[in-house]
């Protein structure tokens, strides 16, 4: 849009006035904040109007993508940047004494996901408009996002995250458009008269859900999605009897919490009736809006539709679908199933099998007897058509119900077009091994779609250094077209390019700096090696493995105090589910062995290991853009995929790998020797599944260095860690190391002395850093979402 700076602060001083009776000399951050937000949100309604009603008056097909999880973060810049004002209201604000800075750290991260998973939907929203896509999300909106970490005395405590205690700017509320959701009762079919079975219902919950729109600006185009989020209220026309406090507060608990589990199935009750609630709201809208726009037969519904499910947590979609169609619309069952076929597709983000879902049939048949009618019926018809075709075996590995459980996957699958995976490896994987039955039964279903990031936050937003060098060398195409970063390849011995790159990164690395010192109270060398690992605290993430090597220099450096190394900084970032023990004593062995580490005289600033309490969106944007060294040392088979190894990629981090997810795409888009790669490929690994002859133990036996760095966990030498030190020493003797980190030790000490050497030749490492940024123009989620578009859903770009 066009701007000038005048107009702007005239709209801001005028919003000061007119939302707080304030001006810019008394003003509070807060106050500065909301004025900036609403006159920002001013900007774009209309844009947001007249794409709402170009959508309605041609009626192209749109997308709808269903996540029980969002990430965005902070909303000011990313909108500010997509609408094209980002400096004029930079500049403006400047004149009139203020810091942008300073007022955006004033919105809360918009925390409703818990990683990757509510990260990568971020990404895509971001990317659909951007790219002129017309699809939207479908979730809910949490009342508490994701909890606060704090570090106390080394342990992680959470505390709530009230992130709408100041209201969100950026949300509508559309009590017009509230639907009611139902559960439990008893439901039984009756005749119509006209040969339809019908349902009857009696004693339902009712629970009211309640839309707030948060629109999805695309950058510098005329696109602005939608991202539905629901809340659960109580009906207002509620028989007076049902009116009481208990009924209020389950009703408000379903859009109260976000589950903090990242890559764990949780059973529990409230999960599930989380799940159905923003499936059949999210259906429902779809339908009236349908109805009341296209007033077409329903009947052709797959032709102007396409539902998105995101990994199994919306799976009801299936079910609840046709529901929809086949009670309420009166549509045969046969076509009604065509239908949900043609409209599903679904991802899979992880072959774990704790976290894929699986409910039991007694729960589901109780919080939602039609819908369970349904997928008993789904699974009956499906079992006595493939029988005769199949054979017994492959039906029943398949069955969506078995052993008194519903198989979540198993229902995606079946219940729509298709199955993707999110990086080739993890794709291959679900053909091959894990979803091998279905794939024999439905190869056209399986794809692979690999994750990609929103560029424009990952670099153009957090990283504004290196976005100026790149302007400076390239030009400003690659900020629209990422792939444009190859024009870097020509400068790779262009001295005064890799300077300036260098340059970059230590003014990157001087601001996260100030921040540990602020933070941490710790001082670290801004010409040491940034070393970071920042994700969710997992076992098969092997944080552990990280700890093991930072043990080993530490006593090498113990051993001979003048060993040549090059000075380190361990940053780590990483959240634990609260539920999740074995997590959390890796979080206090990590804050005890840094603070042993860093109290070290002897030491000391050869290493510096630095826990930042807190990680979420807002900290990996001042983090990534100060890595050296990016740390994606999963077990290979495990991380599906990954993208945090694509932002510090865009970041001219090296990434210290295996051969596991995205890293291996990476690797091959960067090229041979610009980045570590060490460890068991997923082959060597599941042989040792099938020959069942690992034996963790031997190598703790038999490597002293090993047995050393593992002693240290119990033999008081690092302090204390009285309980954690023995819980992590035996998960790796004892339970035989369930993610091979000893086995992949000294490949991965092999593979950091490779790293430390190239460190020591800075043109090298620089040149190395410029072929990572220059390549990772596919690793965009533009890219992502236009193969979606194009290969699964079926829709069309505004031009
Ligand atoms: F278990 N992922 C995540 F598959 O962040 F559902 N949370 C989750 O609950 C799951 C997956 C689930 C992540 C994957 O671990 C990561 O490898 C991938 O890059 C990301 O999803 C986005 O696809």
């Amino acid at each position: 849009m066009k701007l000038s700076k005048k107009q702007f602060k005239q709209d801001f001083e005028e919003r000061l006035t007119s939302k707080f009776a304030t001006d810019i000399t008394k003003a509070g951050s807060q106050e500065k904040y909301a004025a900036l937000a609403s006159v920002v949100k001013h900007y774009y309604t209309k844009i947001w109007a007249d794409d709402n009603e170009y959508k309605d008056e041609t009626g192209k097909k749109q997308a709808y993508y269903f996540s029980i999880e969002f990430l965005p973060g902070k909303m000011l810049k990313s909108n500010l940047l997509n609408l094209g004002i980002l400096n004029t209201v930079r500049e403006a604000l400047a004149e009139l004494g203020i810091n942008l800075d300073e007022v955006a750290e004033s919105e809360p991260d918009m925390a409703i996901g818990n990683g990757g998973l509510g990260r990568l939907a971020s990404c895509f929203m971001d990317s659909l408009a951007s790219t002129g896509l017309p699809a939207n999300g479908n979730g809910i909106r949490y009342r508490y996002g994701l909890f606060k970490q704090k570090i106390i005395d080394g342990y992680q405590v959470e505390l709530p995250d009230s992130w709408l205690n100041n209201g969100n700017p950026w949300e509508v509320r559309r009590a017009d458009k509230a639907v009611e959701v139902r559960f439990g009762g008893e439901v039984w079919l009756e005749d119509d008269g006209k040969g339809n079975l019908l349902p009857h219902y009696k004693n339902q919950e009712r629970v009211l859900a309640v839309p707030y729109d948060t629109p999805m600006v695309g950058f510098e185009n005329t696109t602005v999605n939608n991202m539905c989020l629901w809340r659960s209220e109580v009906p207002q026309d509620l028989d007076p009897k049902f009116q009481n406090l208990e009924y209020m507060r389950q009703t408000s608990m379903l859009s109260a919490e976000l589950y903090p589990d990242d890559s764990n199935y949780d059973g529990r009750l409230l999960r599930l009736k989380q799940e159905y609630f923003f499936v059949s709201a999210g259906l429902q809208r779809i339908m009236r809006h349908y109805k009341s726009t296209h007033k077409k037969d329903v009947r052709n519904i797959a032709d102007y539709i396409a539902v998105h499910i995101n990994d199994t947590h919306p799976a009801l979609c299936v079910p609840e679908f046709m529901r929809i169609l086949v009670d309420e619309y009166g549509v045969g069952w046969n076509r009604a199933w065509d239908t949900t076929v043609k409209v599903m597709s679904y991802t899979n983000h992880t072959i774990l099998s704790e976290a894929l879902e699986k409910w039991p049939e007694d729960m589901v048949k109780h919080l939602l007897p039609r819908i369970y009618q349904i997928i008993v019926e789904i699974d009956r018809r499906r079992t006595a058509e493939l029988l005769p075709k199949i054979g017994a075996t492959l039906v029943h590995n398949t069955r969506i119900i078995r052993d008194g459980q519903i198989h979540m996957a198993h229902l995606s699958i079946i219940g729509s077009h298709s199955t993707n995976g999110v990086a080739k490896l993890h794709s291959d994987l679900l053909k091959d091994v894990e979803l091998h039955d279905f794939y024999e039964i439905y190869p056209e279903r399986f794809n692979n779609k690999t994750n990609g990031i929103a560029d424009r936050r990952w670099i153009q937003i957090s990283n504004e250094r290196l976005s100026g060098v790149l302007d400076e060398t390239i030009g400003t195409s690659w900020r629209h077209d990422l792939n444009d970063l190859v024009k870097l390849e020509v400068y790779k011995d262009d001295e005064s390019v890799l300077e300036c790159l260098q340059a970059a990164k230590y003014d990157d690395k001087l601001r996260l700096a100030a921040l540990i010192k602020e933070r941490n109270g710790i001082v670290v060398n801004p010409d040491a090696i940034f070393d970071v690992q920042v994700k969710r605290l997992h076992a098969y993430k092997r944080q552990l493995l990280n700890v093991l090597h930072i043990l080993k220099l530490y006593f090498d450096l113990k051993d001979e105090p003048e060993l040549d190394v090059v000075p380190r900084v361990f940053i780590f970032g990483a959240k634990a589910a609260p539920g999740y023990h074995y997590a959390k004593s890796i979080i206090k062995a990590i804050n005890e062995i840094a603070n042993m580490i860093n109290n070290d005289k002897t030491i000391a600033d050869k290493i510096k290991v630095v826990f930042m309490e807190n990680y979420n969106v807002s900290l990996a944007e001042l983090i990534i853009p100060a890595a050296n060294v990016g740390e994606q040392i999963s077990l290979a088979s495990k991380e599906a995929s990954g993208t945090s190894n694509m932002k510090f990629m865009l970041n001219g981090a090296l990434t210290m790998g295996t051969l596991d997810g995205a890293n291996i795409e990476i690797f091959e888009a960067a090229g041979e020797g610009n980045n570590f790669v060490f460890g068991l490929t997923k082959d060597e690994v599941y042989e040792y599944y099938r020959n069942g002859n690992y034996n963790a133990r031997d190598i703790y036996e038999q490597n002293p260095i090993v047995h050393r760095i593992l002693d240290a966990f119990i033999d008081g030498t690092i302090p204390n860690i009285s309980m954690e030190g023995p819980e992590i020493f035996d998960s790796l003797t004892t339970y035989n190391d369930e993610y091979f980190v000893l086995r992949d030790f000294n490949d991965y000490v092999r593979a950091q002395k490779e790293l430390e050497t190239l460190y020591r030749d800075k043109k090298a490492w620089t040149q190395a850093s410029l072929m990572n940024i220059a390549n990772v123009g596919r690793f965009s989620s533009d890219r992502t979402v236009k193969e979606y578009a194009d290969d699964i859903w079926h829709i069309k770009a505004k031009k």
